[in-house]
């Protein structure tokens, strides 16, 4: 792909005038967060060509559009990204080398945009980035918080947060636009209305309101010159405070809508799986989804005059239920502006909104009180209520007299709004995230409205970008399998990687990828070392264990088994040990407070083990501070081990796993969310797979759970870690500090059962797959062969596979090329 501002020295050129204009600065003086702004605004002039390009394409050609609305979007760094996706690293590395820049110092510059707390934000950043390299149209409609996710420290072994100022130096790659401002509005009353047809209308007053103002982002797409748009707003006051207007009512609406603007995007709520179920976080819902889709409306009006069209140009996919109020929103719009009538307005709704559940974790399920919905959305609910009224009674008719089957399905019951029902009531298609998960979900948590609307209900295995990671993340593997493909197909194709298979036996080959491995580890040791004051061995294993810290994916099995095997090297220090660096890297919910202690829990042991000589470094532990996805990539990247270990049937599909197996790391993991597919495309030889399966694991729960006392009293190796919570060996001789977790794994405790997530029960299954992973490590060639299969096999977990399904099944989209010759540059 050419782009003329990417020649070497007009690329020079901008930097340096960049460079003199934003800073009055040579560019020797320059520092480097201020050549990260130079550099990004003169990638930036390339990018807005193209979508500008594209912005016309779409004008002609006028393809359906899919608003990917989600209350996260977990971007990472946008810089060395777009210099890949614009297909111009290499040259735009090479020419800042001649100026004397390095391109890598210059890339970590850029502060990690961290709009998302994990799994769920990441898929819908890789999902942007396929839409585009794809040439689907595309909205991602979000909110743009000025605090992210918030900065993990360790001090003492605990997590400490702190806010995550992103925007502080500016945003070089975003684009505020106020002429598409929106307003949406909060509260009030609802007046009823009638006009000289005695039609109905429905006028809400004394409200609160704010102006929704949105940036663009550029969702650059590889080699095709097209650039989505990633839509984010920002809340402003609709008035500006006016300190003249000193009529007390003013005065005090003005200090409230001021208020109002400044905290609704003032911060990310930083649960996982988890809701906090608090009012402004509703607000947050309404607000971007409100602003979202009347934007999506008036764009679609300008075009066509026909509403009822509607579905045939756009649709809306609800990332899990955050932004299920789009449903009664668009309803509102059709009825309440367009004047539509009810059936007519539900018709275009239902063929216009699709969801996607994320979870089964019951924690994570939405429901708001009754009272709070309806004060703050007060012809929202109006809405809700009819549609519920609507749905029950259509409940009954298919299943006359079972009020059984009414509680259990309506809307709203109990005095709560229950946001997934009415995303499965008003959408048409309902999806899980992977095979099992999608399997769980018909049989067991939505059994109801699988029964009673099969056809909505369908599977989308996820994916990840290979354009992130694999290529800007593993920059050696990345080119060696070019080479050895002799293509750079898999890029777009990465069913192509199966071409890696021929060289499974090749001597030669497998050396090389062992040692582009050996490379990577090398550079996250110094990352280590700069980072966490640690010296870790590059050739000892790197078994690695990275995603945000819950009780479900277990990472105090993990830490329990480290317990276990420091334990055993110490009783028996002959025994055959391969060297092992057990990596954790994970943020804890601010208010989790079991997380927190299974962080301190870590650390803890870290600090024992890596102090302790007598063990010559045969097992070390490091905790990385602040995981993100700029050190992910690091991370990815040199791992010989994944972890996947959450408690079968609990971990939806994750994505991590498909990033390790990309870069050649076996699963070391239960038959969960999307290892269960990984296994089916790598084989079972090339995993380690242990633990109980997820149909054993609903059936204990479906009978009370298990008895772990069973284990810890015949098991000693068990009951000795376990009893090591509470003897202070890990804790300074204090006996106190890790009761709670001791208390977990044993007692039930209220209502929660002992040992909920089976930890336990699958140790001694973890010890197994551990002793056999470590076993294989010994064997290098067999090992080499078994990580090239990984990565070999990895094909089938690309988001593009998986956004090609979205668009088959799902939104039907319309395929956009730009045609190079027609640029005008
Ligand atoms: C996550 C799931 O836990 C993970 O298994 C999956 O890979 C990911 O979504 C993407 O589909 N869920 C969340 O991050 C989450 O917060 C609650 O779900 C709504």
């Amino acid at each position: 792909m050419y782009n003329p501002r990417f020649e070497k020295d007009v690329f020079k050129r901008d930097v340096r005038n960049n460079v003199k204009t934003l800073f009055r600065k040579e560019v020797e003086e320059a520092t480097p967060q201020q050549l990260f702004q130079a550099v990004s605004y003169a990638v930036k002039e390339a990018i807005i060509d193209d979508w500008l390009a594209t912005q016309k394409q779409y004008e002609k050609d006028d393809p359906k559009t899919v608003y990917y609305m989600s209350m996260e979007f977990l971007l990472g760094r946008a810089l060395g990204n777009n210099l890949i996706n614009m297909t111009a690293y290499k040259e735009v590395k090479e020419a800042l080398e001649e100026m004397g820049i390095d391109l890598n110092v210059i890339e970590d510059q850029e502060p990690d945009p961290a709009l998302g707390n994990g799994g769920l934000g990441r898929l819908a950043a890789c999902f942007l980035d396929s839409l585009a390299t794809l040439g689907y149209a595309s909205y991602g409609c979000g909110i743009r918080y000025r605090y992210g996710m918030f900065k993990q420290k360790i001090r003492d072994g605990y997590q400490v947060e702190a806010p995550d100022n992103w925007l502080k130096d500016g945003n070089p790659f975003e684009l505020r636009r106020p002429e598409y401002a929106k307003e949406v509005r909060f509260g009030g009353n609802i007046r009823v209305e009638y006009d000289e047809t005695g039609k109905t209308h429905f006028v809400q007053e004394n409200y609160e309101s704010v102006m929704a103002i949105p940036y663009d982002y550029p969702i650059v797409g590889y080699g095709n010159h097209i650039v989505n748009t990633l839509r984010i707003w920002d809340a402003e006051a609709i008035v500006d405070f006016q300190l003249d207007s000193f009529d007390r009512g003013d005065y005090h609406k003005a200090v409230e809508q001021e208020n109002l603007a400044k905290n609704i995007v003032e911060v990310l709520y930083p649960n996982d799986n988890h809701i906090a179920g608090k009012e402004l976080r509703l607000k947050q819902q309404y607000f971007f989804v409100s602003a979202s889709i009347q934007a999506a409306i008036t764009k679609f009006k300008k075009k066509h005059g026909d509403i009822s069209k509607l579905p045939e140009k756009v649709t809306f996919q609800m990332n899990d239920t955050h932004p299920t109020v789009a449903v009664a929103e668009l309803m509102r719009i059709l009825l309440d502006e367009e004047n539509l009538g009810w059936n007519e307005a539900w018709d275009i709704t239902t063929k216009c909104c699709a969801y996607t559940n994320h979870t089964i974790m019951a924690e994570a399920l939405e429901k708001w009180p009754i009272n709070l919905f309806s004060r703050l959305l007060p012809r929202i609910y109006q809405i809700i209520q009819e549609i519920d009224r609507r749905f029950v009674e259509q409940v009954r008719a298919q299943y006359p007299g079972n009020e059984e089957k009414v509680k259990k399905m309506a809307i709203l019951m109990d005095g709560q709004v229950k946001m997934a029902h009415l995303a499965i009531v008003a959408g048409y298609s309902v999806n899980g995230v992977a095979k099992l998960h999608t399997e769980i979900l018909k049989n067991q948590e939505l059994k109801d409205f699988y029964q009673m609307m099969p056809e909505k209900f369908n599977n989308k295995t996820n994916g990840i970008t290979q354009r992130r990671f694999l290529m800007h993340a593993n920059p050696l593997l990345a080119d060696w399998v070019t080479e050895k493909l002799g293509t750079k197909e898999w890029i777009t194709d990465l069913s192509k990687m199966s071409g890696l298979k021929e060289w499974l036996d090749d001597e030669e080959a497998l050396k090389e990828f062992m040692t582009i491995k050996f490379k990577n580890k090398e550079r996250l040791a110094a990352y280590i070392k700069e980072h966490n004051g640690v010296e870790v061995d590059p050739r000892s294993i790197f078994d690695v264990q990275v995603k945000r810290l819950h009780e479900y994916k277990r990472q105090l099995l993990n830490i329990l088994h480290v317990m276990y095997l420091y334990n055993q090297i110490k009783e028996h220090p002959e025994m055959s040990f391969y060297p092992k660096t057990y990596i954790f890297g994970a943020k804890a919910s601010a208010g989790y407070i079991r997380a927190k202690e299974i962080i301190k829990l870590i650390n803890s042991v870290a600090d024992v083990i890596n102090n302790d000589r007598s063990i010559n470094g045969k097992l070390k532990v490091v905790f990385i501070e602040d995981y993100r996805v700029s050190n992910a990539e690091l991370i990815f990247a040199a791992a010989d081990i994944s972890e996947q270990i959450s408690t079968a049937s609990k971990e939806a599909s994750g994505t991590g796993n498909m990033k390790f197996m990309m870069n050649g790391a076996p699963t070391l993991g239960t038959m969960d969310g999307a290892n269960v597919e990984i296994v089916d495309e790598v084989g079972i030889d090339n995993a380690f797979i242990f633990g109980l399966s997820a149909d054993e694991v609903i059936n204990y729960e479906q009978n009370g759970g298990y008895n772990p006392y069973d284990i810890y009293n015949n098991d000693p190796d068990i009951r000795r870690v376990v009893d090591q919570l509470v003897d202070g060996t890990y804790a300074n001789g204090d006996k106190e500090m890790y009761r709670d977790l001791y208390n977990s794994l044993l007692n039930n405790q209220g209502g929660a059962r002992a040992d909920m997530y089976f930890i336990l029960k699958d140790f001694r299954s973890y010890a197994d797959a551990q002793a056999r992973a470590m076993e294989a490590y010994k064997d290098t060639d067999k090992w080499a062969k078994m990580a090239l299969k990984n990565t070999a096999c990895c094909g089938k977990f690309s988001a593009d596979r998986t956004i090609q399904e979205y668009v088959d099944d799902i939104w039907h989209l319309d395929h956009v090329v730009i045609n190079e010759d027609e640029l005008e540059y």
